[in-house]
């Protein structure tokens, strides 16, 4: 390796030290009740926390959420669900106040919802919230917040995904409460995920410091010998 090349090496390991920072994964939920009738067989609980429909599959704790979302496949728009009644959910007509009860099978931070809401017709959510719990009972819950869907987020009949970021909390469980949907038709949606808050760990200060040093050292000296030659 030529002098000048360790140099630009050199230059290039110093600029890329002070790498950390915080990162988001999508997760789904493992588990999933509610207190609503459901309209038919047709549809199933689990059909929106399965990826079903989805038409590219993330891997669940590891996929990046954000990277996740704004992707797209074979040219269609960030990832879309096929509007197909067995892969969403339908509750009974007329039923209002609805809840969901979703579990993540362990404790995990998270910090923002996706949800692929009903694209077409008149089932979409409207108003909903979610509170936090780390049980199943909500001995101790958290409120989250207040949120309202779009309806009609579509391409060529799929549903597209709604974000809805909130302050990072701890949680086991999450309860979805919807309050209002569009229209008079059961309330409908296709699929949520959350993304999880991960904290990339930091490099210890003193390890950056001793070898900056070093290689500011070594830099200085080559750079040096090269100008007296
Ligand atoms: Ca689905």
């Amino acid at each position: 390796m030529s002098i000048k090349k360790m140099l630009k090496y050199i230059g290039s390991a110093l600029a890329l030290l002070p790498s950390a920072g915080i990162a988001g994964v999508i997760i789904q939920a493992q588990t999933i009740s509610s207190n609503a009738p459901i309209y038919d067989n047709t549809y199933n609980l689990s059909n929106v926390i399965d990826q079903s429909g989805l038409r590219w599959n993330y891997t669940s704790g590891v996929t990046d959420f954000d990277f996740y979302l704004s992707s797209n496949t074979d040219g269609r728009p960030p990832i879309s669900h096929e509007n197909v009644a067995e892969y969403g959910l339908g509750f009974a007509e007329g039923v209002s106040d609805i809840s969901l009860l979703l579990g993540f099978g362990e404790l995990v931070t998270i910090e923002s919802l996706a949800l692929w809401n009903r694209a077409t017709g008149s089932q979409g959510i409207k108003t909903f919230s979610l509170t936090a719990s780390t049980d199943a009972s909500f001995s101790s819950e958290i409120f989250i917040g207040n949120f309202f869907a779009d309806t009609g987020l579509n391409y060529s009949g799929d549903s597209l995904a709604q974000t809805f970021e909130f302050t990072p909390v701890s949680a086991s469980f999450v309860r979805m409460d919807i309050s209002s949907h569009y229209g008079n038709l059961g309330v409908s949606f296709d699929e949520l995920a959350f993304e999880r808050h991960v904290n990339v760990p930091e490099p210890n200060p003193l390890f950056l410091f001793v070898i900056s040093t070093l290689l500011i050292s070594v830099r200085y000296k080559l750079a040096t010998w090269i100008s007296t030659k």
